[in-house]
């Protein structure tokens, strides 16, 4: 689109793009729409920012049945560290690996379409937890109209293909063309993982070409899940089907329990998330609960999860962890490395 936008206006979207809950996403929206340059060239582009602010203030002022919401129709509140999705074909085995990794008690059937709404449910991970969302599955005859909204407050999926299908290509392919019908698309690339060689280059250019219609995409990390390992060997199946599709996999099986913990690790690492534990002066750090963030936090983001208000006023922090001497005095600005003892101090 050959539309001139300021600076401006690309960084009201660059935020919009990074916002993590309804609210943030409306002001943001909000903020384009102001800073949008006002010509025929961005028309449908402001009726579309325009819809989606009317979604959105609608949503919030719903009233809330069953507790909070954030987030559209069928979308899950993020909870714990990250919030990952489930996508498969029917039968991949999404909901027997959600109830194995979270301890649901999401419904496992021997027939399609067992699962019909999104059931979260918690993975265990050292002393932090992985949101995973068991979802209906994603098939060319039928798919819940609103699968693309559910994954809008997903940070990763979870791909998970039955490796002992004879059609385990076809199935995930399948996956994969419907969900970019809903305009969702996933990729090799996790924020804390080295950027995948091959796809630089693409991608810079891909990323130049990025128009409006991207918008309202979402583009997701994803980790292949090969499942039901158990029925055979499926190394080299799996090796093909990553090769091709270029993104991370992992071969695990549901009914044993085999590799499983391979899946929350990956996620660790894949996310970049980085712990954080507080104190307060003069006593010892509250070791039994981190705050999560992600790899290139600072001080100043920590305080913004403590307390808006120790956000606003913070002037230093002290810091024990790893390169650094005990009780330094750091900046807002400092980043955050895993592992880290934070005293946030403030006016
Ligand atoms: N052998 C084997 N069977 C599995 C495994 N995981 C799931 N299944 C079976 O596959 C079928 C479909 O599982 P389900 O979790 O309901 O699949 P979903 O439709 O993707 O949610 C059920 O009969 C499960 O018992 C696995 O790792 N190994
Ligand atoms: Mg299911």
């Amino acid at each position: 689109m050959p539309t001139n936008v300021t600076p401006e206006y690309r960084k009201a979207e660059q935020a919009f793009r990074e916002a993590r809950d309804t609210a943030e996403r409306l002001r943001c929206l909000r903020e384009m729409l102001r800073l949008i340059p006002k010509h025929k060239g961005t028309e449908h582009v402001q009726a579309d920012i325009k819809t989606r602010i009317k979604q959105l203030a609608s949503e919030l002022s719903s009233p809330r049945k069953g507790g909070a919401r954030s987030g559209p129709a069928h979308a899950v509140r993020r909870e714990g560290a990250a919030q990952v999705a489930l996508l498969g074909a029917p039968n991949a085995g999404k909901s027997q690996l959600h109830s194995a990794l979270t301890g649901s008690q999401s419904t496992v059937g021997a027939w399609p379409h067992t699962t019909e709404t999104p059931i979260p449910g918690m993975a265990p991970y050292h002393d932090i937890r992985f949101q995973l969302v068991d979802l209906p599955p994603v098939a060319h005859e039928r798919m819940q109209p609103w699968l693309g909204t559910a994954l809008q407050p997903a940070d990763g999926a979870l791909l998970v293909v039955d490796i002992a299908s004879p059609d385990y290509a076809a199935e995930i392919g399948t996956v994969l063309d419907k969900m970019a019908e809903k305009r969702v698309t996933f990729t090799a690339a996790w924020p804390g993982l080295p950027e995948p060689r091959k796809r630089r280059r693409k991608k810079r250019v891909a990323r130049q070409q990025e128009t409006f219609e991207d918008l309202f995409r979402i583009r997701l990390p994803a980790l292949l899940v090969a499942n039901k390992a158990d029925l055979g060997d499926c190394r080299e199946r799996l090796e093909a089907l990553s090769g091709k599709l270029g993104f991370p996999a992992l071969a695990v099986s549901a009914e044993t329990g085999d590799n499983l913990d391979a899946i929350p690790k990956f996620l660790f690492k894949g996310l970049g998330v980085v712990r954080a534990y507080t104190k307060t002066p003069g006593k010892p750090p509250d070791l039994g609960r981190p705050f999560t963030l992600r790899h290139g936090a600072t001080v100043s983001e920590l305080a913004t999860l403590v307390h808006k208000d120790i956000a606003g006023s913070l002037r230093y922090a002290r810091i024990w962890g790893e390169k650094v001497y005990d009780g330094q005095q750091v900046s807002p600005r400092h980043l955050i490395r895993d592992g880290d003892i934070l005293e946030l101090h403030h006016r």
